[in-house]
């Protein structure tokens, strides 16, 4: 057993350059942890909250309160407790926090001391994150959500969508389902390149092309998959994280490709338009965070053949998942530890997502940092699918490569989850 000695925050900066907090924990054995703490742009309004400075120094967004808050405070709290009760030490976090949505601490302060403790308990086990976070038998590498064209919040191009991304789910093993990933990123770089429109990359390291609607996004994706020598449908599905809340207002949903604002039906019957024309697997935020009559119609639509993932909507809170189940809101839930701002309370979102039958997608943030941890968290959990960007962009592929490097050691015991996700 080897308890807290020293924690010690810093203010780094992200993958788009904004100041976010870095924690390092040594413990009593001299077994040390660091944890990089992510950051959204398209935020939901019930996520913990981010602590920032204010002020005009860094556009406000300096974290030097919620180092101070580490330094002091959390770090006068917790020297000395068992770092292997991660438990008990989100619990003493939580409580010396002391409000609903973590906003006195930070809930980036809190979620860096959360991470990074359990890094060093893994360290002082002498165990691999993947096992200290999971257990032996964690075997199972995710489907990558790949998101290869970024529009939304994350690229100032023409798309309203946030997110189109590749699924290869034919792929034998996480290896192979890199590979053909990578061949149609390229693929898709020289059609783009051919048809001269920018080649350049949004926050999530894919293409931002100026294309007037999801249905002509989805033709270049196809034109991509097979120009790489694979099957749409069938060797890759698609994925779209529409992050609805962005162009919801006042009751009316705002797309460029249409000639007015559409209400929560027509949004519906549009979306259903999209899934008949294109392989589309799974659908994130296809509708506003509070539209809760609006989720459960298309849930009950088309929710036994499409995934219909809630991220704004369940922000990870295991509250709000309740909800979510009571009201048949949806059948998964997109996983992101920063929006709820402990490991124990992200567990107990996987927990319920796992009693009732939704399946689970861990998830990094549009700011990323090079901590690989949701890689492990994915393969410790057995979410079997992981969204982390594209294919390009060392902070989105420090996850990819991570995954790698578990499969390697697993070696025979690894199994990737392929079709086994589809419905
Ligand atoms: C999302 C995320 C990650 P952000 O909406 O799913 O892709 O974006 O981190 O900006 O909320
Ligand atoms: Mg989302």
């Amino acid at each position: 057993m080897a308890n807290i000695k020293k924690i010690t925050g810093r203010q780094i900066y992200d993958s788009r350059g904004n100041p976010t907090v870095e924690v390092d924990i040594f413990l009593d054995d001299n077994s040390f942890g660091r944890a990089l703490v992510p950051s959204g742009a398209s935020t939901g309004a019930y996520e913990a909250h981010e602590l920032r400075d204010g002020g005009s120094k860094l556009f406000g967004r300096g974290v030097t309160k919620a180092v101070e808050n580490i330094n002091n405070e959390i770090n006068n709290s917790l020297v000395g407790m068992n770092s292997e009760n991660q438990e008990l030490i989100d619990g003493k976090l939580i409580e010396l926090d002391g409000t609903n949505n973590k906003s006195r601490l930070g809930a980036n302060a809190i979620l860096g001391v959360s991470m990074a403790n359990v890094k060093a308990s893994s360290a002082s086990k002498n165990q691999h994150l993947f096992q200290s976070l999971g257990n032996k038998n964690s075997n199972i590498l995710p489907v990558p959500m790949m998101n290869i064209i970024n529009g939304g919040a994350h690229a100032n191009n023409s798309l309203d969508f946030q997110e189109f991304m590749i699924m290869p789910v034919s792929a034998e093993s996480f290896k192979e389902a890199m590979r053909m990933g990578s061949e149609i990123f390229h693929s898709l770089k020289i059609i783009l390149s051919e048809m001269s429109e920018p080649t350049s990359v949004g926050d999530e390291g894919g293409f931002a092309p100026n294309f007037k609607s999801p249905e002509e996004t989805l033709s270049f994706l196809s034109k991509a998959v097979e120009k790489s020598g694979y099957k749409v449908g069938d060797d890759i599905v698609f994925a779209l994280d529409c992050a609805a809340t962005e162009f919801y207002k006042d009751g009316f949903y705002n797309l460029s490709n249409m000639d007015k604002p559409i209400e929560t039906n027509e949004m519906i019957e549009y979306l259903k338009k999209l899934i008949n024309l294109y392989p589309i697997f799974s659908i994130e935020d296809p509708l506003d965070e509070d539209d809760w009559d609006g989720w459960s119609k298309l849930n009950s639509d088309i929710g036994d053949k499409t995934q219909i993932v809630g991220d704004d909507l369940f922000v990870t809170n295991p509250d709000r998942l309740s909800k979510g189940v009571e009201l048949k809101s949806a059948n998964s839930i997109l996983i992101k530890v920063n929006q709820i701002g402990t490991l124990t309370e992200t567990m107990k979102a996987i927990d319920i997502a796992k009693e009732n039958n939704y399946s689970f997608i861990i998830s990094h943030r549009s700011g990323e940092t090079e901590d690989s941890f949701i890689a492990d968290l994915s393969v410790a959990t057995s979410s079997c699918q992981i969204k982390t960007g594209s294919l390009s962009r060392s902070d989105r592929i420090s996850k990819y490569n991570q995954l790698l490097r578990i499969e390697e050691l697993l070696s025979d015991k690894a199994e990737y989850a392929g079709k086994t996700i589809l419905k």
